[in-house]
């Protein structure tokens, strides 16, 4: 197993940038975010052009370092030139058995799911990770849909043995119930990227879902 693909096994909070929503930017929310110690980061980026992800991608690569996994989202062409650990892709994306011809076993690939039919053929069709969508209902992805609710997460994880990262509408007042509905990790892009002090708010999301992993694990 690649070494980024070892460290997908401890991931609690995930990074995932909107240049759109965000107060500071891009690069001081990735640099803010690994500070905290986030352990990987998703690069989308809907509004630029090729040659400006680019640019933008390799100064991330740098701040990621090898204390976090970086992950593009879509672009296999931008993850692949900028020596991304990965990608992140959609139902509507490249179908995932050509996008890991194209990137080889080394690499990342992690898949949107939006039921537990779907987590299963991601799984099978060799995903490393599946983004289980949306958890609440959220303005931040047009297109998301109505949130299933995070005991959904459930299902999804006694079918699946790859790790799970819940999205949709996560903020500090809910986290809670997706980290105990069974997610490995959790994606908050508003709650974060819009508050004043990104640090800060990874900060927060790190410990209490460490917190109440930890709970769970004693539990067990
Ligand atoms: N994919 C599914 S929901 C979503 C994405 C990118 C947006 C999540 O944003 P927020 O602000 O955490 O609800
Ligand atoms: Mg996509």
């Amino acid at each position: 197993m690649s070494l980024c693909k070892s460290l997908l096994k401890n991931i609690d909070f995930y990074l995932v940038t909107d240049s759109g929503l965000s107060r500071k930017g891009t690069l001081s929310d990735v640099k803010s975010a690994v500070e905290a110690g986030c352990k990987i980061v998703q690069y989308r980026e809907k509004a630029k052009s090729t040659k400006e992800m680019i640019e933008e991608a390799i100064l991330i690569r740098k701040i990621c370092g090898d204390n976090a996994i970086f992950l593009v989202n879509d672009r296999i062409d931008v993850a692949l030139a900028v020596g991304a650990d990965g990608v992140h892709i959609g139902q509507e994306d490249m179908p995932i058995d050509l996008a890991r011809n194209i990137l080889g076993e080394n690499k990342i690939i992690g898949l949107t799911v939006h039921n537990t039919d779907e987590a299963i053929e991601a799984e099978r069709k060799g995903a490393d990770y599946v983004g289980f969508s949306p958890i609440f209902d959220t303005t931040t992805k047009k297109d998301a849909g109505m949130g299933v609710g995070p005991e959904r997460i459930q299902a999804v994880k006694t079918a699946i043995d790859i790790p799970i990262v819940a999205i949709g509408g996560i903020n500090k007042d809910n986290c809670i119930s997706v980290i105990e509905n069974g997610a490995d990790s959790l994606v908050a892009i508003s709650a974060v990227v819009c508050s004043d002090d990104v640090r800060k708010e990874t900060e927060y999301f790190i410990e209490t879902i460490c917190k109440i992993k930890q709970k769970l694990s004693t539990q067990n």
